[in-house]
């Protein structure tokens, strides 16, 4: 295993009760049992699509600064799976009679800004670990739902989003990348990256959190 490899499976052991916290996270427990209450779900359905919405100027910030053209084109290609996700989210929203005219909740707002900011004036690595972190949260959450086994009714179309191949290839793609990117890099680069993926993975749990409680602004 190369040094970076290493340091990412090493990030990843670090990181396992942040995982274990989003996985046994009421929000992602009832989902999977089935028992989820329909209003706590389209808590969620709003506050993810404000996030989403947000992730594409994200997502346009990390195109203009990729350090190199394959990297580039990579990003470009995920630009356009965000766009097919919106759809998802009005098509959903519009067979359930949801609003998505709502304001970002604390934790939707903070945790967007933050990782616009890291894609602003992060380095690289950093902006790109917590894009790591962020899609595997979402693709670990949704496996285990999916793995669960019931039938999943009108949550189907969004575990079959976040566990798609496509999807896999992905969150894969952002570790491979990543692991290369780092290849040589000093003892600082690392403790950015570091931070930057622990914590995202927080806001992960934050965002179950905050969805299942149906946090608003308290004043
Ligand atoms: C994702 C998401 C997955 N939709 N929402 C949160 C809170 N975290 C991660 O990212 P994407 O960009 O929708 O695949």
């Amino acid at each position: 295993m190369s040094g970076s490899n290493a340091f990412l499976a090493d990030l990843l052991t670090e990181a396992r009760p942040i995982w274990d916290a989003l996985v046994s996270h009421p929000f992602v427990q009832e989902l999977a049992a089935g028992t989820l209450a329909p209003d706590r779900f389209a808590f969620w359905l709003q506050q993810d699509y404000l996030f989403v919405r947000e992730a594409v100027k994200i997502r346009g910030l990390s195109i203009a600064r990729a350090p190199d053209e394959g990297i580039r084109r990579a990003l470009i290609d995920n630009a356009a799976a965000l766009r097919r996700e919106l759809d998802l989210f009005e098509e959903y929203a519009r067979e359930h009679g949801l609003s998505l005219e709502v304001e970002p909740s604390p934790v939707c707002l903070g945790y967007a800004a933050y990782r616009q900011a890291a894609a602003a004036l992060g380095t690289f690595p950093e902006f790109l670990a917590g894009t790591w972190a962020a899609e595997k949260a979402y693709l670990d959450t949704w496996s285990s739902v999916r793995r669960a086994g019931r039938p999943a009714g009108i949550y189907q179309r969004w575990i079959d989003n976040w566990t798609s191949p496509g999807f896999v290839a992905w969150v894969d793609w952002l570790e491979t990348t990543l692991a290369h990117l780092l290849e040589g890099q000093p003892q600082d680069e690392l403790e950015r990256v570091r931070a930057a993926f622990l914590t995202t993975a927080r806001f992960e749990y934050l965002f179950w959190d905050m969805v299942y409680r149906r946090e608003t602004w308290p004043v």
